[in-house]
């Protein structure tokens, strides 16, 4: 058996993604998401001109010898363009094989550990009010777990405060637009609306909140401690995770839950953080880290030190990915939680899925293979427009994590 031809195809309906498509001699096709927000092209160059050429003629059965190919094989190793093409080539391939196989994909990796996994979405306002507001109607929608964002006063453009009620969508402009971050603001005000909410709604549903990088370790510890009388289900990317040894210091004074992960390509990346047993849910994914194959090391990593997977699944994840993780989710043991940022229509259309929303949970479907196709001819219709996501800046004009 031999990969015959793979292509990628760049569309944007309601935002840019990228998708590979593999066939191969057998008539079976594979399909693997490999969109990098707001650098898309270097991936689609990457896939293009060094790894597609290099495909062709390969047995596509052999998913871990290619992955190692492309990974090992290729001398420079990790980084957020290196990894996304991999792991789009590592979907097609896991898609192909189950196909083969006649198995969902669950199926092929071991087997259902659950019959439906827990999802959380986004909640967002301008003010507390707002997002106090819209995390009922989360719950109403019949949410269990639900991340809740804040505008603060004085901060222009706080992280996480979209314009729809439904489809908040980062990526926003042909330029990054520049929005603002204090610390002390944030520290004033975030902590009230977690005391509004549960005050409001009860203990009963799980709450997440995001710091994006923001905090130095000092100040995650303080957030942390803040917020521990409303029982977080985790505080996620409190302060980056480059140097793992800074959640030392928010781990030693803290015992709300806490999450990373979005960005982190390897296993590498989380090896520290999981073997001091730093964190509690591990959050990176199958397009962010090197596709299925890699995504298993990790979690069964964390399972020896009972960290929990809780994936990204924000927007800028195609349904491709977001289809291979509940499959993923359905079989990994250590399953925590699936983050669900909705699609719009348009997104939903180009890439027909299998995979339903029922009762705060994702349920994957039971077609062969990870259950997600491409609708080529509609994704012709929308073609790519740059979109960014914005910068952070402090009131002073300093650069800030985003
Ligand atoms: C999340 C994220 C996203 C990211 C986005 C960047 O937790 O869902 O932080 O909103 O900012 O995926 O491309
Ligand atoms: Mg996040």
């Amino acid at each position: 058996m031999k990969i015959e031809t793979a292509k990628v195809i760049v569309c944007s309906p309601g935002r840019n993604f990228v998708t590979l498509k593999i066939h191969t001699d057998q008539g079976v096709y594979g399909i693997g998401d490999a969109t990098l927000n707001g650098r898309e092209h270097a991936v689609v160059a990457y896939l293009e001109e060094h790894v597609i050429p290099c495909l062709i003629g390969m047995d596509p059965r052999r998913i871990e010898d290619i992955w190692q190919y492309l990974y090992r094989g290729a001398y420079w190793r990790r980084g957020p363009v290196t990894m996304r093409a991999i792991a789009a080539v590592d979907m097609a391939l896991w898609d192909i094989k189950a196909k083969m196989a006649g198995m969902p994909l669950y199926d092929l990796l071991g087997g259902k550990s659950r019959d439906r996994v827990m999802v959380y979405g986004h909640a967002n306002g301008s003010d507390i009010d707002e997002t106090v507001e819209a995390v009922g109607h989360y719950i109403d929608m019949g949410y269990k777990a639900i991340r809740a964002q804040t505008g603060v006063p004085g901060i222009k453009d706080a992280y996480g405060v979209g314009r729809g009620k439904l489809y908040y969508e980062p990526a926003d402009a042909a330029l990054p637009s520049v929005t603002g971050w204090e610390t002390r603001k944030a520290l004033n005000y975030v902590p009230k609306m977690f005391e509004k909410l549960r005050a409001t709604y009860g203990f009963d549903h799980h709450l997440l909140h995001d710091g994006h990088h923001r905090y130095t370790p000092q100040e995650a510890a303080n957030l942390g401690k803040m917020l521990e009388p409303y029982q977080l289900f985790w505080l996620e990317d409190c302060t980056p995770a480059e140097n793992q040894e800074a959640f030392k210091l928010v781990r030693q004074h803290t015992v709300t839950p806490l999450a990373v992960g979005e960005i982190f390509n390897t296993i590498w990346d989380a090896k520290d953080l999981i073997q001091n047993q730093l964190i509690d849910y591990i959050r990176c994914t199958i397009v962010g880290a090197g596709g299925i194959t890699h995504m298993r090391r990790i979690a069964d990593l964390a399972a020896l030190y009972q960290v929990r997977t809780g994936s990204h699944g924000a927007t800028d994840l195609s349904p491709v990915t977001m289809g291979c993780a509940l499959h993923f989710d359905t079989w990994v043991p250590n399953f925590g939680i699936q983050e669900y940022m909705r699609h719009t229509e348009e997104t939903d259309a180009v890439f027909p899925h299998d995979y339903r929303f029922e009762d705060g949970h994702l349920i994957c479907g039971e077609t062969p293979g990870h259950g997600v196709d491409i609708d080529e001819d509609l994704a012709a219709k929308y073609p790519y427009k740059p979109a960014y996501l914005p910068v952070a800046r402090l009131e002073d004009g300093t650069m800030w994590n985003w």
